[in-house]
């Protein structure tokens, strides 16, 4: 009987959904940062064997929204827990409990299997995590509650062989070779966009898009050329900086983390470009993918 189904990983900003599903897949899908926000878009991660085919999906965190960027990605996370044979929602353990708990409300009336996925214990001490356990499984009577460490890989193994268990019976969704749905360029731009949030503050990694114009392979090299799209022309003035300095680290680190997702060398080129308050006009967002 082979099983399949599509394994939604949601939950509030910054609680490690993307370092979880890169640690059910043993490999780096999603991009990481500690800042929070870092997700934009949906991204499946599929994982086959002679038995099942998972379909791991990462999202967006849910969060109270303040321009049309957050509305999209709210819808993400609203789809995401309509759509999920299993839903996993991924809870800090270390942080204060959310306010906002408009997500708390849709997921105590879903249907399929709901594991609550408290992360991050190798931060916290006995206590905390009893306490925060109990109020968990008080809260939800509907959910498992498990706790993990997505970062250190701790119990990662036993809660993928419990999914595995309430997967449903179902059919390949995807081909074999295939392991997501997004192209190379989304990668691309995911990787220097990883690099733009690790190396600047405040606004500029939120005031920031990168869009990939070329991307060919010829001669055993990438060669892409990248843009990153700013808000401002002060922002484009901090990101070159001073002697291009800033815009040289940062397309040297990203090229770097490129060579090892490709397994190739690559030659990178970035630019960057002012779209006047481009995270407020419709028709910007959907030419950046925000559909
Ligand atoms: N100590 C510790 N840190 C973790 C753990 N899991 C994730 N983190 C850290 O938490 C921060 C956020 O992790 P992400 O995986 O980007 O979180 P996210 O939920 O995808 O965040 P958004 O995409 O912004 O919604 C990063 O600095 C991670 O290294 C964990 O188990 N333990
Ligand atoms: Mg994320």
């Amino acid at each position: 009987m082979f099983k399949s189904g599509f394994v939604n990983i949601i939950g509030y900003p910054n609680a490690g959904k993307s370092t979880l599903i890169n640690s059910f897949l043993n490999d780096k899908l999603s991009i990481i940062t500690e800042k929070a926000q870092t997700t934009r878009h949906k991204i499946l991660g599929i994982e086959n064997t002679d038995d099942y085919q998972l379909i791991f999906t990462d999202n967006p965190g849910f969060t109270k929204p303040a321009n049309i960027v957050h509305e999209y990605m709210n819808k993400k996370v609203k789809e995401s827990i309509a759509d999920g044979d299993i839903i996993l929602y991924v809870v800090d353990l270390s942080s204060k409990s959310i306010d906002y708990d408009d997500l708390n409300d849709k997921l105590k009336k879903i249907k399929v299997p709901l594991i609550i996925v408290l992360n991050k214990i190798d931060k916290v001490d006995q206590q905390i995590l009893e306490d925060v356990s109990k109020s968990w499984s008080k809260e939800f009577c509907n959910a498992e509650i498990w706790t993990v460490s997505a970062l250190k890989n701790f119990n990662i193994e036993n809660l993928k062989e419990r999914i595995v268990k309430l997967l449903p019976k179902g059919p390949k969704y995807f081909p074999e070779e295939q392991w997501t749905d997004k192209s190379e360029r989304f990668f691309v731009n995911e990787i220097i966009r990883e690099k733009i949030f690790k190396n600047f503050k405040e606004e500029i990694p939120y005031s920031s898009e990168v869009v990939t114009e070329k991307f060919k392979y010829r001669n055993k090299i990438f060669r892409i050329s990248s843009s990153i799209i700013v808000e401002r022309n002060s922002q484009k003035a901090i990101i070159i900086g001073n002697k291009g300095l800033s815009l040289k680290n940062l397309a040297s680190q990203s090229r770097i983390e490129l060579e090892k997702f490709f397994n190739q060398k690559v030659f990178l080129e970035i630019n960057v470009k002012v779209v006047k308050d481009w995270r407020k006009k419709v028709h910007q967002l959907k030419n950046f993918g925000y559909n």
